[in-house]
């Protein structure tokens, strides 16, 4: 038996082991086992569900404020401890600075940090500004001038609230709680109004509207299931929420960031919200908002920064799934959606293109690099993209063994750039993950962006790749410790449990299927389930180890204990323990920082490290990079997608409020894994998947390598519907762009809630079935199988708005509060255009670049008023400081349009035809126009009036053929 099975032994319980060397794959041991250093996965009750816990609000006496001082823009206090310490989880800190500062008028800071720190402890309290943006006061900010106001009280002990200036509505307010500050536990506590409203606190599969009795955790976690429980933490940590309180039918929205990335939990409960972290210090922005769109945008612009611009061709379909086998394969799918006509913009591969997983690898013979050379340039010469996979844990090769060779791995040994073990610094860290024990990059050192660069330029040289996708940045490993240590000659290893698609397991076929796939489909449902069933006889699911329940550990004056501290969060995995399938929070970085500090970091620091690793491996132009993990600022260099879903309705469901909480987090390039990730699809649901998220800014289908192929083309239903709807995208891309300039440059957000275009409509405060796409588009997906009417409000028609069918450009008659059944037969979703826009559009072409290339076309949606306004962005769409821009605004009024253009971009097109909806009233008969100064020659062009007042002008072509944009147009109804 070999040795690393023996020292396994006591790990082994419920796992069935062969006794012979592990082969790759599918022969997988069990768990690795720990060293003994590490303590192995007590099981704590943690203090949010244990009713035995000490209450610091009962146990500790706060502290008291003196030596108060006051500028113009800031207040300083000391904080001492106010009676003796309770040392409850953690030793109290006797000495704390209290920071106010009114950073803008609509910004304010209180930040509580230890008032001694030694300068090697610092980083344990304050997070630095290199990770994360950390906002200060603006020039000429004062007291005087600001939204908001701090007040505060000794009595008991020190407590703050934060109003508004004026009207002195508190939004903040601790009154009454006393401050807890140690140094692995600090919990302060705000009251809330009744039956509050927030929103935000990214990320986790869950309602939009935040419950009031739930608990939000941020512990960016990983394992093969936590995309589909509900309200658990996910892969993000987003400490930041919007609150919107209505009165006398209108409402008014602040926000509340909480500058900490430590592990944590937010107690929502009925009146009142308990924020708990274990570590760091309370940093907090109050932004004064007052619509929901101000809130989110003080928070891009003010505070973390705001979303990058994506490439045009960032926005186009993308395909994936596990399990395409060679180039001929993606080669196949590529010829099969131009066959079926449907945009395929780009190829995001998954693993399989990897030698044994290994980064930076490609298979042979499957995914040969000169094949893959030939591949790329007719991919690249039809104007369509590459984006493989990549982890950020490096292959650790068996030392004994001399043909295990992996160059990457001993380049990164050269520039010392991995994580080390806490257990033993001299030693790296070694996890295990898909390609075995491998080593973790610490990409906060400029030796790990150095190694990471040279690894992305020289990989581009072989195989011009044109993104990353970027996975497993969770800092995830599957087992505890640094399992690795001493045992790296057993490597490749396979994760300690069947991956999905491994034969002659569990998992080697999913045969689950949707909701109704048994009444559209009872023949497979059943041949499906007999066929589980005999898998599951001949493999069954091994059984988890049980987990031992233990005690609270109790804190040691002076020692933090770094892997089991004494207040447990409330982490979703087996005794919520912070060891379990990530980097030990021991584990350190090459700063003297430890895991237990940075953990909800490493997704930022990983995208941020990739993106600037893109910069020189493709010059110039704009990086595609997606994060599976991120944090408060992540979205200025990367996007985000929602995880491995199941094909279920329910899975569809959550994504839209899970891009919602993406669009207040600052990361507006979001998707989800289109017609769910585990388990088969249908034609059913990926029809209808397809249609909800082609209004994702991030645009993927994506699936498991052990499900049924499910691209859009299979299943001729879901191929039309799919056709129609990305048609609409495509047409609309210069508006979808446009939108994310505004986001780039003024933290407006792409998909919206209704509730944040009508903040005065109380009755949408919940609503997560519809959304819109920027201010003029209203969407009303169908979410439930065999669905063929959906139900729908018509925000702001109380008020006098007008929709539009998008289709048939009608007037939707809808009155206020109305949840108006639409009629949405299989290929077709509901949306609806809002009156009082104009958005410029371009047909579809079958890429973003040949869409990029057809004549204009504007859609002038009146208002109940005869008007009408939009704008439009255009660049090159690729450059990362593009040298020319073009900015329009685009009005009509009174039968005149008018553009006004700035800037020099210029793309040569033509505008062939203008569409008026509710061009009711008087009927004109002809039209003039003028462009650049110069009447147009508008002999060939016609008019023409449709049913329910829709003016139809078309084949203007000839005169504006210098490009519509290249100087202000103006055209007038007679
Ligand atoms: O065990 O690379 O979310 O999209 O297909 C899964 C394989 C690891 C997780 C990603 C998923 C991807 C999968 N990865």
């Amino acid at each position: 038996m070999p040795a690393f099975i023996k020292a396994m032994l006591p790990a082994l319980l419920a796992w069935t082991v062969s006794a012979q060397k592990p082969q790759f794959p599918p022969a997988f041991p069990p768990t690795p086992a720990l060293p003994s250093s590490v303590n192995y996965a007590p099981s704590i009750t943690p203090n949010v569900l244990d009713a035995t816990a000490p209450n610091a609000q009962a146990e500790c006496p706060g502290y008291r404020a003196s030596n108060i001082r006051e500028t113009q823009n800031s207040l300083t206090a000391d904080l001492v401890l106010a009676g003796e310490a309770c040392d409850l989880y953690g030793y109290d800190i006797h000495e704390l600075t209290l920071n106010v500062e009114y950073q803008a008028k609509e910004r304010l800071s209180v930040k509580i940090y230890p008032r001694y720190l030694a300068s090697n402890n610092e980083s344990l309290y304050t997070l630095s500004p290199d990770l994360t943006p950390q906002p200060s006061a603006e020039e000429g900010s004062n007291k005087a001038g600001s939204d908001l106001v701090f007040t505060w009280s000794n009595d008991p002990s020190f407590q703050f609230r934060v109003s508004r200036a004026g009207s002195g509505e508190v939004l903040f307010d601790t009154f009454g709680k006393k401050i807890v500050f140690e140094d692995q536990f600090l919990e302060l506590v705000t009251s809330m109004v009744p039956d509050y409203n927030i929103y935000g606190l990214a990320e986790s599969l869950r309602a939009f509207r935040l419950p009031n009795k739930f608990t939000q955790t941020f512990w960016n976690a990983y394992n093969l299931d936590n995309d589909n429980i509900l309200d658990v933490n996910g892969h993000s940590t987003h400490p930041v929420y919007l609150e919107t309180r209505y009165s006398n039918g209108t409402s008014k929205s602040h926000g509340v960031y909480a500058r900490n990335a430590h592990g944590q939990d937010w107690l929502l409960r009925p009146d009142s919200i308990t924020y708990r972290t274990i570590g760091g210090s309370f940093e907090f922005y109050f932004l004064s908002g007052s619509k929901p769109k101000d809130v989110i945008s003080q928070y891009q612009t003010g505070v973390i920064t705001t979303p990058y611009l994506p490439a045009y061709w960032h926005l186009g379909f993308q395909q994936n799934r596990w399990g395409y086998l060679n180039w001929t394969n993606l080669q196949d799918v590529i010829d099969a959606y131009a066959d079926a006509g449907i945009q395929l913009e780009a190829f995001t591969n998954d693993l399989d293109y990897l030698n044994l997983n290994r980064i930076f690898t490609h298979k042979d013979p499957q995914y040969n690099v000169e094949e893959g050379q030939r591949f790329l340039e007719r991919l690249h010469a039809s104007g369509q993209y590459y984006l493989p996979i990549l982890d950020p844990n490096v292959y650790a090769p068996a030392p004994e063994n001399q043909t295990d060779i992996y160059p990457p791995y001993d380049r990164g040994v050269e520039l010392d750039v991995y994580i080390r073990s806490g257990a033993n610094t001299s030693e790296y860290y070694y996890g295990v993950l898909w390609n075995g024990f491998s080593a973790y990059p610490d990409f906060m050192s400029p030796a790990a962006q150095q190694f990471w660069t040279e690894q992305f330029v020289e990989y581009h040289e072989q195989l011009a790749y044109d993104g990353w996708w970027l996975d497993v940045s969770d800092a995830t490993s599957f087992c505890t410790g640094s399992c690795g240590t001493g045992m790296l000659d057993e490597n490749p290893i396979h994760v300690p449990f069947p991956l999905p698609g491994d034969p002659n397991t569990s998992v080697a076929v999913d045969y689950r299927y949707p909701e109704a796939f048994n009444l559209t489909n009872a023949t497979e449902a059943a041949s499906a389930s007999a066929s589980l069933a005999s898998q599951s006889s001949a493999y069954p699911t091994p059984t988890a180890t049980p987990t031992p329940v233990l005690a609270r550990t109790l804190p040691t004056p002076g020692v933090r204990n770094l892997t089991f501290p004494p207040y447990a969060i409330n982490n979703f995995l087996p005794g919520h323990s912070l060891v379990k399938q990530v980097l030990s929070p021991d584990a350190v970085h090459k700063n003297g920082m430890t895991e237990y500090e940075l953990h909800n970091l490493y997704g930022h620091t990983s995208a941020n490290a990739s993106y600037h690793a893109l910069l020189q491996a493709i010059p110039g132009k704009r990086p595609w990079i997606q994060s599976r993990a991120t944090f408060a600022g992540t979205g200025n260099f990367s996007g985000h997608w929602g995880g491995d879903t199941n094909s279920k309705w329910g899975n569809m469901y959550f994504g839209i409020s899970q891009a919602l909480q993406f669009a207040i987090a600052g990361i507006p390039y979001f998707g989800v894994e289109t017609c769910g990730f585990n388990g088969n699809a249908d034609m059913q649901l990926c029809t209808r998947w397809m249609q909800l998220s082609a209004w994702f800014p991030l645009y993927r289908n994506h699936n498991n390598r052990n499900t049924i192929a499910q691209e859009a083309y299979r299943w001729s239903t879901t191929a039309e519907a799919t056709r129609r709807i990305m048609d609409i995208r495509y047409t609309l891309l210069p508006y979808t762009y446009t939108l994310f300039h505004k986001a780039n440059t003024a933290g407006e957000t792409v998909l919206r809630a209704l509730a944040w275009e009508f903040p005065d409509e109380e009755d949408l405060k919940a609503v997560e079935t519809q959304f819109m796409s920027g201010p003029s588009i209203l969407v009303t997906p169908v979410l439930e199988a065999l669905a063929t009417t959906v139900k729908g409000l018509f925000p702001g028609v109380g008020s006098g708005t007008i929709w539009y069918d998008w289709y048939s450009l009608q007037k939707v008659d809808a009155i206020a509060g109305e949840n108006k059944t639409l009629q949405a037969p299989l290929v077709h979703q509901p949306i609806h255009v809002r009156g009082g826009s104009i958005i410029p559009m371009q047909k579809a072409g079958n890429t973003t670049k040949t869409s990029r290339m057809m004549p204009w076309s504007l859609l002038i949606a009146l208002d109940k008023n005869g008007e009408a306004q939009g704008e439009l962005y255009l660049d090159d769409g690729i450059s990362i400081h593009p040298d020319e821009t073009k900015n329009v605004e685009l009005r009509f009024s009174r039968g005149i349009l008018s553009t006004k253009v700035s800037g020099e971009y210029n793309d040569g097109l033509s505008l062939a035809n203008i569409t008026i909806a509710g061009a009711h009233g008087r009927q004109h008969r002809g039209w003039s126009a003028h462009h650049g100064g110069k009447a147009c020659d508008t002999q060939r062009a016609k008019m023409m009036y449709g049913e329910g007042g829709v003016l139809y002008m078309t084949d203007l072509g000839e005169s504006t053929r210098d490009g519509i944009w290249s100087g202000d147009f103006e055209m007038r109804l007679h």
